[in-house]
């Protein structure tokens, strides 16, 4: 995969992809990064890439010239690639959306700033616009690190552990049940019986019913929505009676 990332602060998007997971794909050949510059396609010789709204009002918006001009020269001509727009009025960027753009060979990212973006960048070339969460930030920078970290790590050759992803968070709608390793006790904690005996089974039903129980108090709105088997039903109600019995006084 190509991934192309449309930026007025160049450096430091390349310095955050530099690091860590990301770097290490990179140089593993398994994605190829571009950070491109609109300030580089303005024509004027201050090389300006904001100007005032129209009808008044505080701040800056971003001209559509030298941004649409940089996009396209990102996209050399091709169609059917995803141009996402990073904007706190965009779709909400879940992990189904992470796994979609993982199937696509080249992705073109644009980070937004000031006020925003003028409404014909959106008319003309944005294809998506994703949101990483209810809140406004200064630019679209980390949202877009945000998406392409989800995204790389899904690709064949990214994770050190292949199969982890399969096993991830929301995978099948639900959360992660919890995690434990070495010693068998700290500080008087100790790690649950099912675990710590290794039956496969006992272990495979423990996980799936604290993955259940976890995301019933966590995250209501993602069980209500998740499809469960009579299995899982079951295993809910057994925790959920063996929770209110030891409320009990
Ligand atoms: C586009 C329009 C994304 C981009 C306006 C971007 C939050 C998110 C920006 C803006 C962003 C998000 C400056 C308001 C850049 N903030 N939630 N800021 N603003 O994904």
């Amino acid at each position: 995969m190509r991934i192309d990332v449309v930026t007025i602060f160049p450096e430091a998007v390349r310095q955050s992809l530099d690091f860590s997971i990301m770097q290490r794909a990179e140089a593993a050949g398994v994605v190829e990064f571009g950070v491109q510059n609109p300030r580089d396609y303005a024509l004027d010789r201050h090389k300006v890439v904001d100007d005032t709204p129209y009808g008044g009002g505080a701040g800056m918006v971003m001209k559509p010239q030298p941004l649409v001009d940089c996009i396209e020269a990102a996209l050399a001509g091709e169609s059917g690639t995803p141009v996402l727009l990073m904007t706190p009025q965009g779709m909400p960027f879940t992990q189904q959306e992470a796994l979609r753009l993982a199937q696509f060979k080249h992705l073109v990212m644009v980070c937004g700033h000031y006020e925003g973006v003028d409404e014909r960048v959106r008319q003309t070339v944005i294809t998506d616009e994703i949101s990483v969460g209810d809140y406004v930030l200064t630019g679209g920078e980390l949202p877009a690190l945000m998406v392409i970290d989800a995204v790389v790590r899904l690709l064949p050759g990214a994770v050190g552990n292949e199969l982890s992803a399969a096993h991830d968070s929301f995978a099948d709608g639900l959360l992660e049940h919890p995690h434990y390793t070495r010693p068998r006790e700290f500080r008087g904690l100790r790690v649950p019986a099912p675990l710590a005996q290794g039956d496969h089974e006992e272990v495979r039903r423990w996980r799936r019913q604290m993955s259940l129980l976890r995301t019933y108090r966590r995250r209501p709105d993602l069980l209500a929505r998740a499809e469960l088997t009579g299995e899982d039903r079951e295993l809910l109600a057994a925790a959920l009676e063996a929770a209110r019995d030891s409320e009990k006084p």
